[in-house]
């Protein structure tokens, strides 16, 4: 068990909140009921703080069992109007919607206000039409962390077209896989990009992965200004292609179950699943969370350090704080360049109010200690908030005490590619926090947890969690492949919606996420799939097998162990070690690079041949005293050719 579920941290911690918050605790109580009561009348009363071409009449109509997923199925909307067109037209052109900073520290910010995002948008949306993009069309989004990306994303949202947007650090491999799975004719990617001081070359990586899938088109739009290779007829700049675009393309008006994007995500088996969203209830769910969770209010400075190539990004960097007419940073950088207080700069340069960010940034920073914090001046700073992880008490401590000074409240918010938004999360104002614990469920959310054989668990226990009731941003379908969605989250436990993760309900019935529950690793606050790890391992020629599991690390919450076997007549040596990490970030990305790479003899199997990845964790863990029964291996002494090898590592 992590420290951040043992049972002496479950004192409740109240900070001083000197300004009243949207909710306070009555009131939660209060609404949570309602949303439980009568879901329906509280959605409906949501979905107002949207504007919609034809209001919704039938909000929600759903079933687990088959699966189907609708919210809100006859209104029209269109959400980049929500984002950006209705705050211009109610006078607010001027507020400031992003504030970029840039990787270089010698770099001027850049303040774009809402009026000025909207022409941007435009022009792209009408760059896209140019280009043959119509409504229904994927698009990928292949972009460094700069304003641009979130214009690319707004852009396909204002003209029907579906975005998929890929994370620039995954290789051109990964690209060209999820460029094929959602037969996407489109791609629109940056040049390159700098992450602490270093450039990206993304266009080369988009032509490397067009060797294997073509497409109609790809915008490419300038931003690091280094040397790319452009193919005519296929290949397109921004800047020239877009001269004699007009300033008028009008927001499609859109169903609110039609199709906003596709995110690629991994899962415990397979290739990475196409995760797709729908329009109108990702937007009221995001309108929601942002609202209520981050507390947020006019003339606020909100941070988020999510890239756009993960789910946070999308809802907490794009849609989330623009719906709600927010002011937001936008860095393209990285925690550590220049320096170790390149974060608490920048909350000082900006006087952000409500900072966001993973506990694996939190880590590698305290682990540099208090002076990069205390250089800068944090007085601006209200809320502080938490996502991807489980944050171990100390982390949350340094966090609370060092980053915050103790007045500001930590939000740590569970949620997934999956769930669209928020989940669960102490909301500031309502509820006291504890450190490791992210809380409470937001309104709509019943969780539930469940032994192994589905057997519901009531007060304080622990178990697998699941979510019994339907909410507004739930995924509706894996891309192109309704049964893999319906086998993935549906059929462990029939009728409900399983997350994968365990947790722990306490007396206080505050939720602790205890950590995966499958073959998922959490890589950094970057879900990684083990399957899709070995898969890249056995593509390399001298691979027999491969067996990979995740391991606690300091920083990253969960470093990769790779345990590989070599075909017959091959020998270990370290040049084969380093070429096989480099085999795995080709094939995935940097984010997968294996920790350890551990070439065995053999691997722990049973007589039936299946892999025993129990064993292989305790070994990864150094955890030899706890390796269980082992008896039923077909071999036993694979064990102790495991265990010297971990010892010689
Ligand atoms: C938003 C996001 C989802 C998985 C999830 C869980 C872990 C996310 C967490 C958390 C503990 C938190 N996770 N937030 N665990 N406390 N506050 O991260 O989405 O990339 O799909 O990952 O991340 O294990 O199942 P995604």
């Amino acid at each position: 068990m992590s420290d951040n579920v043992s049972k002496n941290v479950a004192k409740i911690i109240s900070p001083r909140i000197n300004e009243p918050t949207h909710v306070t605790s009555s009131q939660y109580d209060k609404l949570y009921a309602q949303s439980i009561n009568d879901p329906d009348a509280f959605w409906a009363e949501q979905a107002k703080n949207l504007n919609w071409y034809k209001m919704p009449t039938k909000i929600s109509n759903w079933s687990y069992d088959p699966v189907s997923i609708k919210w809100f199925e006859d209104g029209v909307m269109n959400i980049c109007h929500n984002a950006v067109d209705r705050h211009v037209e109610a006078g607010k052109g001027d507020v400031v919607a992003m504030i970029f900073e840039p990787d270089d520290t010698q770099g001027e910010a850049r303040h774009i206000t809402y009026g000025q995002l909207l022409s941007d948008i435009i022009k792209m949306a009408g760059t896209l039409k140019k280009m043959g993009v119509k409504k229904g069309d994927r698009v990928t989004i292949y972009m460094p962390m700069i304003v641009e990306g979130a214009v690319a994303m707004l852009a396909c949202a204002r003209i029907g077209a579906i975005h998929s947007v890929v994370f620039g650090g995954f290789s051109p491999d990964a690209l060209a896989g999820r460029i094929k799975d959602c037969q996407s004719r489109f791609v629109i990617c940056g040049d390159g990009g700098w992450r602490g001081g270093k450039s990206v070359p993304l266009k080369a990586n988009v032509d490397a992965a067009l060797k294997q899938v073509d497409v109609d088109g790809v915008l490419v739009i300038k931003h690091s200004c280094i040397d790319i290779d452009m193919q005519d007829g296929r290949d397109y700049d921004y800047d020239e292609y877009s001269a004699d675009v007009g300033d008028i393309c009008p927001c499609e008006p859109m169903n609110a179950e039609d199709p906003l994007f596709i995110l690629y995500t991994s899962g415990s088996t397979g290739s990475p699943k196409g995760v797709l969203h729908s329009i109108g209830g990702y937007a009221t769910w995001v309108a929601a969370t942002f609202k209520y969770i981050f507390d947020y209010k006019a003339g606020e400075i909100f941070w988020c350090t999510a890239d756009i190539g993960w789910v946070t990004g999308h809802s907490y960097v794009v849609y989330g704080p623009l719906i709600n007419g927010a002011s937001q940073v936008i860095f393209e950088g990285v925690p550590n360049h220049p320096d170790f207080g390149r974060f608490w700069q920048i909350i000082a340069k900006h006087r952000v109010n409500i900072f966001y960010t993973a506990p694996t940034a939190i880590r590698a920073l305290m682990r540099e200690g208090d002076a990069p914090v205390k250089a800068h001046d944090r007085s601006s700073l209200r809320l502080l908030g938490t996502v991807g992880e489980p944050i171990n008490p100390e982390a949350w401590r340094w966090y609370f005490d060092v980053v915050g000074e103790g007045k500001s409240p930590i939000v740590d918010t569970w949620w997934q590619t999956e769930t669209g938004g928020v989940m669960i999360s102490t909301l500031p104002g309502a509820h006291g926090m504890k450190p490791g614990s992210a809380g409470k469920p937001f309104f709509g959310i019943k969780p539930q947890l469940v032994d192994n054989e589905g057997n519901i668990l009531d007060g304080a226990t622990s178990g697998n969690l699941c979510i019994t009731d339907s909410w507004p941003g739930q995924a509706r379908t894996v891309y192109g492949d309704h049964e893999r969605f319906i086998q993935t989250y549906f059929s462990t436990y029939k009728g409900k919606y399983f997350t994968g993760d365990g947790c722990r309900r306490d007396e206080d019935e505050y939720y602790w996420i205890t950590g995966r529950v499958d073959d998922v690793i959490n890589v950094s606050g970057h879900r990684m799939g083990t399957a899709e790890i070995e898969s890249a391992l056995v593509s390399h020629p001298l691979v027999a097998e491969a067996a990979v599991v995740g391991y606690p690390h300091d920083i990253k919450g969960q470093g990769i162990y790779c345990y590989v076997t070599l075909n017959a007549g091959e020998q270990h040596s370290d040049e084969l070690v380093a070429q096989l990490r480099a085999h795995v970030r080709q094939e995935i990305g940097p984010i997968a690079t294996p920790e350890h790479l551990h070439v065995t003899p053999a691997l722990p199997k049973t007589r039936s041949g299946k892999i025993m990845r129990r064993i292989l964790r305790k070994i990864a863990e150094n955890d030899f005293a706890a390796l269980g029964d082992i008896s039923t291996l077909a071999d036993p002494s694979v064990v102790d050719s495991l265990i010297e090898g971990r010892l010689n590592k």
